[in-house]
């Protein structure tokens, strides 16, 4: 084991800091475990290839290292603009999640019996033509409908949406970018006209002040915080974050706003900004529009209801407005504790127009940006076919039907002339009846989504549920009437687009087991079944496929057609879009509106606000705190699905579901460190230990997403414009958990 010392001698911000597993011994070495022991021979590699990792929207280039064309172990590739040689315990370990025993090695239907049985593709594929037809001629084309995800390569996702809605007919289909991204999506789309993360990773070094808002960088995109590290400007780093969370501590300014106040406590820093000429009367006259009413707008914020709001007082406010004013180069960076709000589209504006105000946009180490999540989210803004038509183009519009089912060579009558549902609606259609079809493609709903406790009665109404999964065993596979045993990224070839809008390659450097076969080739099957072949004619490669989706990026601000093909993407590190036709690389890091001019018809980008609401469920004298959730450690994932499967990452993280809870009201509760407590909402309850800390607030606490229990608790409300789910805030009641009871 490692011992005290050990740690501390270790770097600051090394992973040895937080490992207090073994060093080299009593771990099973195997492909996905380098670095921990000798390599015994046949793991040798022979040659290595080069692919970005598979994880979190960093998008890192791994250098794989093969024995006989399989992958055998990975190391960082030094020289990947991205990560310039690191990677965090994910990345280290994205290969042993392919080897689990769990793996979906065959498809699976459930029998008359209620089990799950395995079947051949033949009797999967026409069990599912047949399911599926039979209930659109029942009950129409649109009673069936796909949940996709931000994590299979641009050309499967693309495959998936065109397939869905062109090829089997369906009208409504979302992701869990729904989840995660949509807000930043309808913020952007408003603010600039189209969504456009404007930075390049490069802003992380160049800033001289960086304001992080509701974004935990050290634990959920620890390369880019090592990018921060690298920051020689010595920075201010400004924390936004109700916890003082790893990235708060390592700040140099903390504000722990109340949950939920950002969009007064935002409108209150303009005031500030404004009322002392701290802006840039030049740059918001040439660039953009709506200023005026923005202005009057935040008169009512003043620094006094604004500290009453948030809890920040005015002196700390005029502190942090007056920090902004004298940073040169001030970046400003969100994620979900903005994105997952009832009001984060707003939110995500007022951090805009802040940027926007000050001129803090276009010039290195600015930028209003907002980071993304999942390896491929931004593939599947722009390429899923759910919340625009393929490449950024709308459902609604008839010319961009016209232009994408030329490209396709369809008949433009198979687009559909309207947005599908939304995750949130397609779940209210299956419980009200209009949906009774659902595909689900790499994603884990009856985890992930927000407020199980119905979700799993909704589930029960559907007549066919699709589960198409790398796992047989996953919470949302236990619901399926048919599993499609999917290959997993190391297995398949395709694109991923990063945060910072640059498209990486993945490869196949191992064989998917048993039947599994990649999505692409899943969506070719289903496309044969469903007798719609040759509409997809052309699509017979990922390369291929890739040829196509640059087409369709052709003249949208997303142009990347002029990437040649991957063979260009990997010698260049990855490519960021725009990229057009002709143009030349020039710089492996750029960000855009260098020039001022936005994606509006005018040029200029738009003040946006609303006025703040309250959160959806306050607390009360009943359930007197605030859940918030999120990220608990870099070595977990998700719905962990992939991350448990290696031991080594299992040893970086608590075991079992934890509660953190401030000391205090700990104490008035009686409740001791590590003990268990029961945690209630008002839709359910669950068991966790206590982890007793003062990163959190009294009156809050803060449970990871990782456990399948945590959306027990959470309360459906969404944000209005982006209907993206508010998972950080619910009122909850937590009590001490009697050790007699617990053996009970
Ligand atoms: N290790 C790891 N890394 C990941 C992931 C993972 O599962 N594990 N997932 C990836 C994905 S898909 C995503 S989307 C990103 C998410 O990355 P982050 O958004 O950075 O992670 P979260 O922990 O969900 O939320 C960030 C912070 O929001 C804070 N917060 C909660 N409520 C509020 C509020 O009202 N106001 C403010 N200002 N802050 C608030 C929380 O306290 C939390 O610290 O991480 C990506 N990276
Ligand atoms: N309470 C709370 N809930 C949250 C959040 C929160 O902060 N708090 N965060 C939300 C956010 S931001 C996100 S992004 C979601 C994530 O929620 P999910 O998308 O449900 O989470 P994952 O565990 O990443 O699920 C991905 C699934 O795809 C499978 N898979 C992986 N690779 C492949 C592949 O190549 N092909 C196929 N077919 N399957 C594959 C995995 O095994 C897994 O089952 O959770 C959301 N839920
Ligand atoms: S930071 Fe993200 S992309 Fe980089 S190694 Fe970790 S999980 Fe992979
Ligand atoms: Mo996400």
């Amino acid at each position: 084991m490692t011992t005290k010392e050990q740690r501390e001698a270790a770097p600051e911000n090394s992973l040895l800091r937080e490992w207090t597993g073994p060093l080299t011994s009593d771990i099973t070495l195997h492909p996905g475990n380098f670095g921990l022991g000798k390599v015994p021979a046949k793991f040798q590699p022979d040659a290595t290839t080069t692919m970005v990792c598979g994880f979190c929207s960093t998008g890192c280039g791994l250098n794989i290292h093969l024995k006989e064309g399989r992958a055998v172990n990975l190391t960082p590739q030094t020289n990947y603009p991205v990560n310039l040689g690191m990677a965090c315990p994910k990345g280290w370990e994205a290969l042993t999640p392919l080897q689990a025993p769990d793996r979906a090695t065959t498809p699976y239907l459930r029998g008359k019996d209620g089990k799950l049985e395995p079947v051949d593709w033949n009797e999967a594929m026409t069990v599912f033509t047949e399911r599926f037809k039979d209930i659109q001629t029942r009950h129409g084309p649109a009673s069936v409908a796909f949940l996709g995800t931000g994590q299979i390569v641009t050309e499967e996702m693309a495959f998936l949406g065109a397939l869905a809605k062109f090829g089997m007919g369906m009208i409504h289909g979302d992701g869990n970018t729904r989840q995660c991204m949509a807000t930043a999506v309808t913020a952007y789309k408003e603010s600039f006209g189209f969504d456009a993360p404007p930075y390049t990773y490069r802003d992380f070094e160049e800033s001289d002040v960086l304001v992080f808002i509701g974004s935990n960088l050290c634990i959920a995109h620890p390369i880019l915080w090592q990018r921060v590290l690298r920051n020689p400007n010595q920075p201010e780093i400004i924390v936004i974050d109700p916890r003082k969370t790893e990235t708060a501590m390592a700040a140099t300014q903390h504000y722990p706003i109340r949950p939920k106040s950002d969009l007064t406590f935002l409108y209150g820093l303009a005031n500030i900004l404004i009322n002392q000429g701290w802006i840039n009367p030049d740059y918001i006259n040439q660039h953009t529009a709506g200023f005026e009413d923005f202005k009057k707008h935040v008169q009512a914020f003043t620094p006094e209801m604004t500290a009453e709001a948030s809890g920040i007082d005015v002196k700390q406010l005029h502190h942090l407005a007056e920090t902004i004013h004298q940073g040169k180069r001030v970046s400003f960076w969100w994620t979900m504790g903005v994105n997952q709000s009832h009001e984060g589209t707003r939110v995500a504006q007022a951090i805009i127009n802040i940027a926007l105000m000050t001129g803090n946009i276009g010039r290195p180490g600015t930028g209003a940006n907002s980071i993304t999540g999942q390896c491929n989210a931004m593939g599947s803004r722009l390429f899923s076919n759910t919340t625009n038509l393929l490449g950024g183009h709308d459902f609604k519009d008839a010319a961009d039907r016209e232009r994408v089912a030329s490209i396709l060579g369809i008949d433009a009558g198979l687009i559909p002339n309207q947005t599908g549902w939304a995750y949130d609606q397609i779940i209210d259609g299956i419980d009200t009846g209009t949906i009774k079809g659902l595909w689900v493609v790499a994603t884990n709903t009856a985890h992930s989504w927000i407020n199980q406790s119905s979700i799993q009665r909704i589930f029960a109404k559907l007549e066919f549920l699709v589960v198409q999964d790398m796992y047989h065993t996953t919470e949302t596979a236990q619901f399926a009437h048919l599993i499609l045993p999917a290959a997993a990224w190391g297995e398949k070839d395709g694109t991923f687009i990063n945060s910072e809008r640059r498209i990486g390659l993945v490869k196949k450097v191992a064989p998917a087991p048993g039947l599994a076969l990649s999505d692409f080739n899943i969506f070719k099957l289903v496309a044969a079944y469903w007798g719609c072949t040759e509409l997809f004619a052309q699509w017979r490669s990922p390369e291929v496929v890739f040829q196509i989706i640059k087409r369709l990026s052709h003249g949208q601000p997303c142009d990347f057609s002029g990437i040649l093909d991957y063979k260009m993407i990997d010698a260049a590190g990855g490519i960021q879009w725009p990229l057009q036709q002709e143009e030349k690389l020039l710089d492996s890091e750029r960000r855009l509106f260098g020039d001022g001019i936005f994606y509006h018809g005018d040029g200029k980008a738009r003040f946006i606000f609303g006025e703040p609401r309250e959160m959806s469920e306050p607390p009360d004298a009943e359930y007197p705190f605030i859940l918030l959730t999120g990220r608990g450690t870099s070595a977990q994932w998700h719905t962990q699905t992939r991350t448990a499967k290696s031991a080594v990452l299992r040893r970086l993280y608590p075991e079992s579901i934890y509660a953190e809870i401030n000391p205090s009201d700990a104490a008035r509760r009686g409740i001791t460190a590590s003990s268990w407590v029961e945690v209630t909402s008002r839709r359910g309850r669950l068991k966790a230990k206590a982890f007793i800390t003062s990163t959190i607030a009294t009156g809050q606490i803060f449970i990871p997403m990782h456990y399948a229990q945590t959306n027990q608790l959470t309360f459906p409300s969404f944000d209005p414009y982006s209907r993206q789910p508010s998972y950080k805030s619910c009122a909850v009641s937590i009590r001490a958990i009697h050790p007699k009871e617990q053996n009970a």
